[in-house]
């Protein structure tokens, strides 16, 4: 862990903000920080343009907070709502065309371990249902298929958020939505279930309603995705602007889905167990 690439220089030590100061002196560089100890360092990312009560946004804090080495992480997007928070974060962050995430993340992730063999670099597709389930559904599956060494995380809101309010793959059957007058007409995709089928070695279904869990599954999935292969992590998001609840519901919706279609799951495949085991991230089995 170093943090050799965000120090300034001497000459222009004055010239830097204060919240880029915080971010050298006391960011989650220095050392591994988790979801246990937000309050205690300077995140990654603190302010963003989201709607209140925004799930995708406290879902990208969460997220942000357990990444393992984020002074090594690049993360790669689509257009979608998550483009505020992420593009204003302290960050290796790029926006792809919508869908494409995959598939530059897979060819960014061979590149850098072309360029730093001896080094870790986490590559992580982050981004909305729509931007997976939807137009970017089959360059998913087949960067899954491929066995790419990436992490990709669904902020799963669904719906468009971003475009005020389309159906997506991922939305309730029957759900009325803004520009769904009729109500989703099929179920909910199993996205969860086909990544487990294509070939991730790990994979959780998480909410904004249980940040350890959510924390948990963030850090394995992208350990795995360093040593073992493609990881997957699906994270209930929900969208007060679009489904229509209060924004200080976000949390209790997120609750209630735990209890109904959100149900918290983790899957880890032999050898992803064996090596998040042996580095110590779960325990050993009796
Ligand atoms: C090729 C292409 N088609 C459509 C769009 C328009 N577009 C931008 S964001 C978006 C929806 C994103 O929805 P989702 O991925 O669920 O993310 P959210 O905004 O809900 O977080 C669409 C359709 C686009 N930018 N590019």
């Amino acid at each position: 862990m170093s943090n050799k690439i965000i120090t300034p220089v001497k000459e222009f030590e004055d010239l830097l903000p204060q919240e880029y100061k915080d971010l050298v002196n006391n960011g989650p560089y220095n050392q591994r920080v988790g979801i246990d100890d937000l309050g205690d360092f300077k995140e990654i990312t603190e302010a963003h343009p989201h709607c209140a009560g925004c799930g995708v946004a406290l879902a990208i804090r969460l997220a942000l907070a357990s990444l393992p080495a984020p002074q090594d992480t690049i993360v790669i997007g689509t257009p979608g709502c998550s483009f505020f928070a992420l593009s204003q974060s302290a960050l290796n962050y790029s926006c792809t065309a919508f869908g494409n995430q995959n598939s530059v993340a897979s060819g960014l992730k061979r590149m850098l371990q072309i360029r730093f063999p001896e080094k870790d670099k986490d590559v992580i597709a982050m981004v909305g249902d729509g931007g997976i389930a939807d137009i970017g559904l089959d360059y998913t599956l087949h960067s899954w298929f491929r066995g790419e060494k990436i992490t990709t995380v669904m902020l799963d809101n669904e719906v468009y958020g971003n475009t005020g309010g389309q159906e997506s793959g991922m939305t309730l059957k029957g759900k009325v939505l803004n520009m769904a007058p009729k109500g989703k007409q099929f179920e909910k995709i199993p996205v969860f279930e086909m990544a487990k089928t294509a070939g991730c070695a790990y994979a959780a279904k998480v909410t904004v309603a249980s940040p350890k869990k959510l924390g948990t599954a963030l850090t394995r999935a992208v350990l795995t995705s360093r040593e073992v292969g493609p990881t997957y992590v699906q994270i209930y998001s929900p969208c007060p602007t679009n489904l229509k609840f209060p924004p200080n519901q976000t949390v209790s919706t997120a609750k209630d889905a735990e209890k109904s279609h959100y149900i918290y799951e983790e899957y880890m495949t032999e050898e992803a167990r064996t090596y998040l085991s042996g580095i110590g991230e779960v325990k050993e089995r009796a």
